[in-house]
């Protein structure tokens, strides 16, 4: 999978990455990473990644509406990781954006957990909700959620941002038939499978349904499951 942003991530930089100011005239997406949208059950023992990026979201290309078709592939304006370690406030000259909090809310079958984090305050071991620059330049919010006892299922991933961020859309990567990504586009309207999500208004979230957690077998994390993905 093109999933770059799951490898190479690295640790705050010594220079805290300064807040994105909200902007009222613009709209926020949540960019869920490949791994949460196209398989059924990604998983290194128990351990599922939970990976977003926030990202701008404005009409660009002057046909009046904000949708995905606006985003640009190239989010970090082609900063590299070094770059945004290096000085991490050119990050507020990007598409991406820095929140001062975050939460990630997982729903299934008779199971909710949260988790969050303030990002204003320092890091602490009260932060469950990590913030890293990966290998791609990506300013990506992930967790490990450790599925031991999660019944099977599937789990609905709500991203809610401070309110003054409006989320108006929930994107992943726009993929062609070769695997080339191309841009980003909106999930599939939410059918309560996996895949599909959407963005809750109230909440100011957006939120997908992951692949079905299954019980698992003996061939290791990722490898079970079928119907959804890209080929
Ligand atoms: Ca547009
Ligand atoms: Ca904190």
């Amino acid at each position: 999978m093109p999933s770059a942003w799951l490898v190479g991530a690295a640790e705050e930089p010594a220079v805290p990455i300064p807040i994105t100011p909200a902007d009222p005239s613009i709209d926020y997406a949540i960019a869920f990473a490949d791994n949460m949208v196209f398989t059924p059950q990604w998983r290194v023992g128990n351990l599922v990644r939970i990976e977003v990026m926030v990202l701008e979201a404005y009409d660009t290309n002057g046909d009046g509406i904000t949708t995905a078709a606006d985003v640009p592939l190239n989010v970090n304006l082609g900063y590299t990781q070094a770059d945004l370690m290096a000085d991490p406030t050119l990050i507020d000259t990007t598409w991406m954006v820095s929140v001062p909090e975050i939460s990630v809310a997982i729903s299934g079958p008779g199971f909710v957990e949260t988790f969050y984090s303030d990002f204003t305050d320092g890091v602490s071991d009260a932060d469950t909700v990590g913030r890293e620059l990966n290998k791609a330049g990506h300013l990506i919010y992930g967790l490990l959620w450790d599925t031991t006892g999660a019944p099977e299922g599937t789990y609905k991933v709500s991203i809610d941002i401070p309110d003054a961020y409006d989320v108006e859309l929930a994107i992943r990567s726009l993929v062609a038939e070769d695997g080339t990504v191309l841009g980003y586009e909106e999930l599939p309207a939410d059918t309560g499978v996996s895949g599909t999500g959407g963005v809750d208004q109230l909440a100011n979230a957006g939120y997908i349904y992951l692949g079905k957690l299954i019980a698992k077998g003996g061939s290791g994390g990722g490898s079970s499951g079928n119907g959804h993905g890209r080929r």
